[in-house]
Parts: structure tokens; C-alpha cells; sequence
């Protein structure tokens, strides 16, 4: 660090310099990401609100309520009658307090995940010191239900299933998974991409299945308003089914304006929140219904133009991420960063991957398989 600080316009001149080297949604290249552009307003939002720390909710009580009214809208939706929980600084953190409470509520040690489970999962085990056991997948690359069976064990503290997985977007068993735990295992769903498009899905008629609340066996939830909640970093929102549960981790915390404190986070940033409100207010399930609908208009049509240029796809689209599958894909997917296209990979099965967020227009699309096409020798 300098003795003297550097004057305004040259500091300005380094952050614009580092920020033209960053990739922008708007200008369309980025196609392996599940955020996307925040909504317009939302940011303004998030600038209000930048102060508010709700690791001190006595001091943020307004915050606190947003906090509050959100869990309540967002539990709605997701057939919850009651709201407990948290909004937290994205899926890691959520996926890691599922399994913290989990283990503290059951005195259990055992985490069932899937192996195409998010590896924040791997995180929370190796974090909590939790033994993972992983299980395979199905013809559908969804968690492999008699595995799970075969796996749980009395030392089984939680079960994880993805709704919208991070490869593919699968939406695993949860009904059968729901029976299976019962209320003798903790079930969490990490519905981090999933949580803002299922429920639309159904309402638009494409085919889906319950994740949600509906199924007793559901303990926790998450679903992030950095992904398809269409808000600003960083937000998700963890929902528990039973609010005691969330005591089993809280810890004394004296100097605070609560007496206790049941987040991992310490300071939380809470201008995530506001923005979080600002989006659900405004949007409304009309909102995301509309979002969800052109995302899986440009999917559909994605997958339909991979197929035209002689290339597969894994499985037809479960929501707006699409698998493409090609010879080699490392060598593709270099190839395609020669050209400034910005994807990512899958590994079940070893395939590209593009996420459909809104901000992947038609004409993104067209361009996009054109030199996918090019170098794929499709
Ligand atoms: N659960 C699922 C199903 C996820 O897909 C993700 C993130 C998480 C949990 C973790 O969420 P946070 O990253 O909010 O803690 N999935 C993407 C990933 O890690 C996130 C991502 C976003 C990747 C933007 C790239 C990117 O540019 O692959």
C-alpha cells in the first residue's frame, strides 16, 4: 500500500481499465454463466441499501422486513405455509447450512449426494468434516434413486437432490426422494438455478415434476436471486421447513443487537436483499413467467439448430441449459474461446454446455452455431 492515496481520476483510470478486460452479459458472449444482467432498477437498489448489514439486524430493521417479506413471497411459491429461513450470499452458503443444520439437528455424520451435484456439496463436507457418499446417475443424468436407498445408512445425517442441476439442468426424483427420507433424513433441494424457473415451466405446460414443499419429506430449499431471480450479486434464499432447526446452530453472540447469531456469514451484505425485494415486487409471477418462456423459447431452439448442424444433445432441455455433445470437447470449447465465445463443460456425460440465461438472445444463438458449425466440422 501506498503512504499517499493515489487521486480520484487515477484510481478511476485503473478500475476502468480492469473493468474493460472483463466480460460484460450485454455484449453477449458469455454463454457458460448462470447469472446474468441484474433487472434494471435493481442496481440502483443495491447502491440504497449498501450500508445495511444484516449480521446486526437491530440496527437494519427495515432491512429485516424485506428479509422477512421475501422468505414469505418466495415460500408462497414454493407451496410452503410458513416462512423460516434465511437470505444468504448465494447457493455455497445455503448448500453449507443445510448440511451444518442437518448435522446438528440429527447428531449425524453422512452426507448422500450426487455426483453431479454442485461441489459446494464437497465444500460442506470437507468444511464440517462430514463423510460424503456419492451416488450415480440415471439414464437421465438425475440422482440414481436405488442408490440412494442402497447408501442411506443410520449414521445418514442428509440427502441432497439438485433441481436444475449445474451440468444439464436435471431435476432429480424428489418425489421418490421425499418418500424415501421420510422424516427420518434430512432432505435438502438445492434448487440454486432451478428454484426461480420450475414453478413457471409448469405453468407455461412444459413437462416438470414437484420439488418443492408439496413433498413432505422436504426439509430445506435453495434457490439464488443471483441466477435466474434476475437480481444482483449476492443473493439466494434458503428456506427451512422447520424454524427450530435453524437454532441448532445459532451461537451467542453478545455484542450484537440479537442474542444469538444462527448465520454463517458474520457482517451479511444486505443490499442482496433489497435488490432481491426490488425483483420479486416488481416481476411478480407474471414477471418470471415471461423470462422463463423466452429462455426456454431460445433453448428449444438452440437444441432444435445443434441437431440441424449434425451435433446431439444429451437430453432434450429440462430448462434452459442445453448439452451439446461433440467429438472433443476441451478441443471445441478452445477452439470456440478462440472466437471469443465464452463456454463452459459438462462432465456427465463430457459435453459443452450453454446456460439460455436472458441475456442469450436469438440472435446470440444464430451467431453462435454458426461458428460452432465452423469449427465443430458439423
Ligand atoms: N448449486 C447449484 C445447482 C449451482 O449451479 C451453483 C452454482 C451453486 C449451488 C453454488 O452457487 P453460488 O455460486 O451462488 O455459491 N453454479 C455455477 C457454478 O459454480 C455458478 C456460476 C455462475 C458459474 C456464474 C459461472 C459463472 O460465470 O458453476
Amino acid at each position: 500500500m501506498e503512504e499517499k492515496g493515489a487521486s480520484f481520476e487515477k484510481a478511476m483510470e485503473e478500475l476502468e481499465e480492469a473493468h474493460g478486460k472483463d466480460f460484460l452479459f450485454e455484449d453477449g458472449r458469455v454463454l457458460g454463466s448462470m447469472c446474468t444482467k441484474p433487472m434494471d432498477g435493481s442496481v440502483d437498489v443495491h447502491c440504497k441499501f449498501i450500508e445495511s448489514n444484516l449480521g446486526n439486524p437491530g440496527l437494519y430493521p427495515g432491512t429485516k422486513q424485506l428479509e422477512e417479506r421475501i422468505l414469505s413471497m418466495v415460500s408462497s411459491l414454493l407451496h410452503g405455509n410458513d416462512f423460516h429461513g434465511q437470505v444468504q450470499a448465494g447457493g455455497t452458503e445455503s448448500n453449507i447450512v443445510a448440511a451444518w443444520v442437518a448435522r446438528n439437528v440429527s447428531g449425524k455424520n453422512e452426507v448422500v449426494y450426487c455426483e453431479n451435484a454442485h461441489f459446494s456439496m464437497l465444500k460442506a463436507c470437507d468444511v464440517l468434516r462430514m463423510k460424503p457418499v456419492e451416488v450415480g446417475l440415471n439414464e437421465n443424468f438425475e440422482m440414481d434413486v436405488g442408490e440412494v436407498e442402497d447408501k442411506i445408512t443410520d449414521d445418514t445425517a442428509i440427502v441432497v437432490a439438485s433441481a436444475g442441476s449445474t451440468e444439464l439442468g436435471a431435476i432429480d426424483p424428489i418425489e421418490q426422494l421425499s418418500d424415501i427420507c421420510g422424516d427420518k433424513t434430512f432432505l435438502h433441494v438445492d434448487a440454486s438455478f432451478g428454484g426461480f424457473v420450475i414453478p413457471f415451466l409448469e405453468e407455461l405446460g412444459y413437462p416438470t415434476r414437484p420439488f418443492d414443499f408439496q413433498l413432505d419429506g422436504v426439509s430445506s430449499l435453495v434457490l439464488d436471486g443471483h441466477k435466474m431471480g434476475m437480481s444482483t450479486i449476492p443473493s439466494s434464499v434458503f428456506l427451512l421447513r422447520k424454524e427450530e432447526d435453524l437454532r441448532s446452530i445459532a451461537v451467542e453472540s453478545p455484542y450484537l443487537t440479537s442474542l444469538h447469531s444462527t448465520s454463517l456469514l458474520g457482517t451479511r451484505s444486505s443490499a442482496g436483499v433489497a435488490a432481491l425485494y426490488f425483483a420479486i415486487r416488481t416481476l411478480g409471477r407474471e414477471g418470471y413467467r415471461e423470462i422463463v418462456k423466452k429462455c426456454m423459447e431460445n433453448t428449444m431452439y438452440l437444441a432444435s439448430e445443434v441437431k440441424r448442424i449434425g451435433l446431439g444433445v444429451p437430453i432434450e432441455p429440462v430448462m434452459n441449459i442445453c448439452g451439446i455433445l461433440v467429438d472433443d470437447p476441451a478441443k471445441v470449447r478452445e477452439e470456440l474461446d478462440g472466437k471469443n465465445w465464452k463456454v463452459s463443460m459438462s462432465r456427465h456425460p463430457d459435453c459443452l454446455r450453454v446456460v439460455v440465461m436472458p441475456h442469450v438472445t436469438r440472435q446470440v444463438i444464430d451467431s453462435f452455431v454458426r461458428d460452432l458449425e465452423d469449427v465443430s466440422g458439423g
